[in-house]
């Protein structure tokens, strides 16, 4: 299916509508706090929704049904106005009009445009722009993943060694589920992997972007050297998973799965991801990786 699709041409049209996006995110921004409906919330206080991020997605929806009229569509805002959606084996763009937004909200430069696209249920171009730094990063199958267009990920290369989890800097997110039970689990998991002795990995430090497209990027770019959430959905990850991988990275999802399987529709649905960056020892180095992670955190099933 792949080949009667133009990969460059959707990344083309993708990495124009997102910078499009991206103004109206930067002047939505600017005027977010004249705006007469402000910040409302979804599932509790801290998982927030604002007009425009309502905006965003009407105007990227509409784009994308002109110039790709059957093309299938999942958007964050589109599932929160109850509309259901199944990732299917059809082309599909996959989208968060603003993912970190609560970043948005409290102005704090972390909060991009998120577009992905999936063909057989493999997310195979990403585009994830941040329109706040003016960093645009890009990815498509078999064609590499670039910052700005023009600066290949990682940026540093050949990438450094990551031997053990000892030496790696992580991404963490809190999420917007504070119930006691996953707190728990985080908390006990974010202990063993930051603390010193027995059973814990004391890794390098954890970073919090907000973001978990721009978690990705920042593994892509190699300036995180893994990341892992559990509760994000796929309008979240679709875009950064093929950025991280044309950059070397891999993308596994439970605990409990094939770690040496490629990356499906069932991963990018699944609600569960750990991605690491891409590294001297390869494939066998990061599987080696996420075995060591897996034993330092406790899963659950986010509803
Ligand atoms: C955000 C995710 C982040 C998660 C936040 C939030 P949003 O997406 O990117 O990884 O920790 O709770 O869900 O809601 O800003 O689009």
């Amino acid at each position: 299916m792949t080949s009667t699709i133009n990969l460059q041409d959707i990344l083309a049209f993708a990495i124009t509508l997102a910078r499009q996006a991206g103004a109206k995110i930067k002047h939505g921004s600017a005027t977010r706090f004249e705006a007469s409906t402000g910040v409302d919330e979804k599932k509790n206080a801290v998982d927030l929704v604002t007009e425009t991020d309502q905006a965003v997605e009407a105007f990227v929806k509409q784009e994308i049904s002109t110039r790709f009229p059957h093309h299938s569509f999942i958007g964050e805002e589109s599932h929160a106005a109850g509309e259901k959606h199944i990732l299917s084996d059809d082309p599909t763009w996959i989208v968060d009009p603003i993912d970190g937004t609560t970043n948005f909200v409290h102005g704090f430069p972390f909060s991009c445009i998120s577009i992905g696209f999936t063909v057989g249920g493999e997310p195979v171009v990403g585009v994830v722009y941040n329109p706040f730094l003016d960093q645009l990063y890009s990815g498509a199958k078999g064609h590499g993943s670039f910052l700005n267009e023009t600066t290949r990920l990682p940026l540093v290369a050949p990438a450094p060694s990551l031997p053990s989890l000892s030496r790696a800097l992580l991404g963490i997110e809190w999420g917007s589920d504070r119930s006691p039970e996953v707190m728990s689990n985080k908390l006990k998991s974010f202990d063993n992997l930051i603390g010193q002795g027995e059973g814990k990995a004391m890794v390098r430090g954890v970073r919090s972007l907000g973001s978990a497209a721009l978690n990705f990027c920042a593994v892509a770019s190699g300036q995180l050297d893994m990341y892992w959430e559990i509760g994000c959905w796929e309008w979240d990850v679709a875009a950064g998973i093929v950025i991280a991988l044309e950059a070397g990275g891999r993308v596994f999802g439970s605990k409990k799965s094939d770690l040496s399987a490629e990356c499906s529709a069932e991963l990018v649905t699944g609600r569960k991801y750990l991605i690491i960056r891409g590294i001297p020892e390869g494939k066998e180095g990061q599987v080696a990786l996420a075995k060591e992670f897996y034993e330092h955190v406790v899963e659950w099933d986010q509803l």
